[in-house]
């Protein structure tokens, strides 16, 4: 695999918001996003939901909102150390083979967050990158499964 192919594009931008159904109702009526899914992961401790534009077809980037689960969720850790505000608390790149994309990162000196991917949204593998060593972003990756 060569840098052409390791990501396929911007899969989504991750927002940490305090309330899910306000961000949604900011997000939907002032700047028309559409409501696309919406799952709890109590794994991630996240309730969460997508939006996109135009077309919808699932290629088109989309908008996650992210709001905590529980006072331990890393979104209410995020929330706390940035004023309780919400904001751009990840960014998350399309990959074709995560394991593979995992596995050349790793050998770059990057530092994935778990040895084998988790479940993220609509049953996708996801991993994520500590910001430390993407220059300050939160780095998510993700490969999306049939029906995503
Ligand atoms: C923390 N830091 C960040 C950051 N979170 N920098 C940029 N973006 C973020 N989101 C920095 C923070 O400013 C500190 O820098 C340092 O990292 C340690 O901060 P901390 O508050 O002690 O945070 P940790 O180490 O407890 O946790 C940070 C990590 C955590 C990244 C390990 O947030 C995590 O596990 N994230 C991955 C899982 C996740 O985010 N799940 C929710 C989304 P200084 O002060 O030391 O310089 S779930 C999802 O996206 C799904 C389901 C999906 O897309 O499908």
């Amino acid at each position: 695999m060569n840098n052409d192919d390791l990501f396929i594009c911007l899969d989504h931008v991750g927002y940490a918001v305090p309330n899910l159904d306000e961000a949604i109702t900011l997000h939907t009526q002032v700047f028309g996003w559409k409501l696309l899914h919406r799952e709890t992961n109590v794994e991630q401790g996240v309730e969460e939901a997508m939006l996109g534009t135009g077309d919808q077809l699932p290629e088109n980037a989309q908008l996650q909102l992210l709001a905590p689960l529980n006072p331990e969720s890393t979104i209410a850790k995020w929330l706390e150390n940035n004023g309780g505000r919400g904001g751009v608390q990840q960014v998350c790149y399309r990959v074709a083979d995560i394991e593979k994309v995992s596995q050349i990162l790793t050998e770059r000196g990057v530092k994935l967050l778990y040895d084998a991917p988790k479940i993220g949204t609509a049953g996708s593998k996801i991993n994520f990158a500590h910001p430390k060593s993407t220059g300050g972003i939160l780095l998510e990756i993700v490969e999306k499964t049939e029906g995503h």
